[in-house]
Formats: structure tokens, C-alpha cells, sequence
């Protein structure tokens, strides 16, 4: 049996957000709203299909996709930048790999205790993220 990562979380620490959004090239006064920004992740697992939907009062993302099928990524709303995107499982995590202009471009998933751990990378960056089930 996989691990689910179904059901709604809430961002409860994000270290190194602001090395991330630099390495992505976010302008200034996009990061000093995005760094205030608590997003929640509601994510629907059913079988190899994910929904990975997070909102936040500033902007929304959402991504669909079929574990081991790369797929096209717009990252609309974030940088923008179009990427080949593939998400595989590592064990128990779920690793992205997202191929474009920026090198070392990624994420990974997975759980610990009752929390969601994220780490999002970007060049040399590193942002790490824990959420909280709502
Ligand atoms: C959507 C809430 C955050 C909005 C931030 C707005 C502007 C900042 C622009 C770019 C920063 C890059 C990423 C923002 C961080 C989180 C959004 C989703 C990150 C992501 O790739 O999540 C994956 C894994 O859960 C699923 O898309």
C-alpha cells in the first residue's frame, strides 16, 4: 500500500522560501507578499492520479497529474516558466523532477508522524516546507 497523501494541510514553517523564489527569479514586491503568505494544500490520491491544489489569499496553483507519465507544467502564476515535469516514488516519498531553463528544478513529498513535509529546489536552493492537517 503507498502512503495517501489525501486531505488538507496548512503551511506551519517554510525555511528558505525566499532563496527559492530568488533562484525562480521572483521579482521583490512579488516575494515580500508571497514570504507573508500561509498557502494550504488540498491533495486527492487515488491510485496513480494526484491533484495537488494549493490556495493562498495572493495567488492559487493547481496541478493534476499520473505518477510515472511526465507531463507539460506551466507553473502559471509562480515563474511562469514551462516545464517537462515527472513524478516518480522514492520509497515512501514523492519525488518531481521538472526539467526546463532552471537546472537542479524539483520537489519532494513525503509524511512524518501526522505532518506534510515538502522540500522545493531551485539551482542551489533549497526551501523547505511543513504542513499541518487542517
Ligand atoms: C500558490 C501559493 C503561493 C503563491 C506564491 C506567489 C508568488 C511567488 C512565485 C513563485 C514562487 C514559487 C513557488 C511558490 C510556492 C508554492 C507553490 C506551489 C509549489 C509547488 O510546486 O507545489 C507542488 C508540490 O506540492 C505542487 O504544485
Amino acid at each position: 500500500m503507498p502512503v495517501d497523501f489525501s486531505g488538507t494541510w496548512n503551511l506551519v514553517s517554510n525555511d528558505n522560501f525566499e532563496g527559492y523564489m530568488v533562484a525562480l527569479g521572483i521579482d521583490f514586491a512579488t516575494r515580500k507578499i508571497a514570504k507573508m503568505l500561509k498557502p494550504q494544500k488540498v491533495i486527492k490520491q487515488d491510485g496513480d492520479m494526484l491533484s495537488i491544489h494549493t490556495t493562498s489569499t495572493f495567488r492559487d496553483y493547481m496541478l493534476q497529474f499520473k505518477i510515472g507519465e511526465e507531463f507539460e507544467e506551466d507553473n502559471k502564476g509562480l515563474d511562469n516558466r514551462k516545464c517537462k515535469s515527472l513524478v516518480t516514488w522514492d520509497n515512501d516519498k514523492l519525488v518531481c523532477v521538472q526539467i526546463g531553463e532552471k537546472k537542479n528544478r524539483g520537489w519532494t513529498h513525503w509524511l512524518e508522524g501526522d505532518d506534510l513535509h515538502l522540500e522545493l529546489r531551485c539551482e542551489n536552493q533549497v526551501c523547505k516546507q511543513v504542513f499541518k492537517r487542517a
